[in-house]
C-alpha cells in the first residue's frame, strides 16, 4: 500500500556523497515520496555539499573540530537536524561516532550504510581488512543505528566477490555499485510504511524480519 504522506529525510555526510547522489536521483522522478529536507556535513570540504547545492537542497556544515567535546557537537548537530523535522535521518558516509544521547533521540528513525557484511568487519577500513583477511565475499549492510557501533538491527545486505587483484579502491568501487541500489530501496520501503523498527525488531510488510533481506538486482519484494 502506498503511503500518502511524504517521508522527510535529513542526510548526514562527511565526504564524496555518492550515496546521497543515488538517493537524490532515485526520488527526483517520484515527487511526494521522499523529500530530502537538508544535507549536513561535519567536513566543510565534503564534495557531497556541492551535490546538494546542485540539486537545490539546503546544506550546512557543523564542523566537529570547532567543538570541545562530542556532546556539544552532537547537540549542535541535533538542533540543526530538528529544524527540518525529519521522519528519518540517513547516514551516508558519515564518519563521526555519535553519542548515546544523540542515538536515543533518533531511535528507530536513523539508518546507516556500512561497507561490510555485518556483523563482520565493524568499524573503519573494511575493504582493506576484507582483503587482508583473505575473504572471498564482501559487501554492504544497511542497519538501524543504535548505541553499539555498527551493531544495530540489519535491514538489508548485499554481497560482492573479492577478486584476486583487488586493492581497497577497486573493492570499494564494486561495493558502492550495490550500495547505490540498496539505499534508495530501503528508504522507499520506509516511505511506503512497509519497514519499521518495533521493540528493536525490524518488521517488513507486517512480518518480523528474522534475517536481513538479501539484496539482488531483482528482489521480488521490490515493487
Ligand atoms: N554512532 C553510533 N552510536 N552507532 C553507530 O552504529 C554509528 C555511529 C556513527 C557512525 C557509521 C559507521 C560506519 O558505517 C556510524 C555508525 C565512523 C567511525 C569512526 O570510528 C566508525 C564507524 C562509522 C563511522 N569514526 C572516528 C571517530 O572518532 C573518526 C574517523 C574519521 O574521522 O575518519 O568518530 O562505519
Ligand atoms: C560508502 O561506501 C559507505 O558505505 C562508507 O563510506 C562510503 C561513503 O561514500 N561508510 C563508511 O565507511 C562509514 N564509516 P559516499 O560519500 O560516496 O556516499
Amino acid at each position: 500500500m502506498e503511503q500518502a504522506t511524504t517521508l522527510n529525510i535529513v542526510v548526514l555526510i562527511s565526504g564524496n556523497g555518492s550515496n546521497l547522489q543515488a538517493i537524490i536521483d532515485a526520488f527526483k522522478e517520484k515527487p511526494g515520496m521522499v523529500n530530502i529536507r537538508a544535507v549536513i556535513s561535519n567536513e566543510a570540504s565534503a564534495f557531497g555539499l556541492k551535490r546538494a547545492e546542485r540539486a537545490g537542497i539546503p546544506h550546512h556544515v557543523i564542523d566537529h573540530t570547532l567543538f570541545s567535546d562530542r556532546q556539544s557537537h552532537d547537540l549542535a548537530l541535533q538542533n540543526a537536524i530538528d529544524l527540518y523535522k525529519p521522519d528519518l535521518v540517513v547516514l551516508a558516509g558519515f564518519m563521526r561516532i555519535l553519542t548515546p544521547e544523540f542515538v536515543q533521540h533518533y531511535h528507530g528513525r536513523m539508518i546507516n550504510i556500512h561497507p561490510s557484511l555485518l556483523p563482520a568487519l565493524r568499524g573503519l577500513h573494511t575493504h582493506q581488512r576484507a582483503i587482508q583477511e583473505g575473504r572471498a565475499v564482501h559487501g554492504a549492510s544497511i542497519h538501524y543505528v543504535t548505541e553499539e557501533l555498527d551493531g544495530g538491527p540489519v535491514i538489508m545486505q548485499g554481497e560482492v566477490p573479492v577478486l584476486p587483484d583487488d586493492d581497497p579502491d577497486t573493492l570499494s568501487a564494486r561495493v558502492q555499485v550495490i550500495e547505490h541500489k540498496m539505499y534508495p530501496m530501503v528508504i522507499r520501503w520506509i516511505a511506503e510504511g512497509r519497514l519499521k523498527l518495533d521493540n528493536n525488531r525490524i518488521s517488513l510488510d507486517e512480518k518480523i524480519l528474522e534475517k536481513p533481506v538479501q539484496y539482488t538486482s531483482d528482489l521480488p519484494i521490490c515493487h
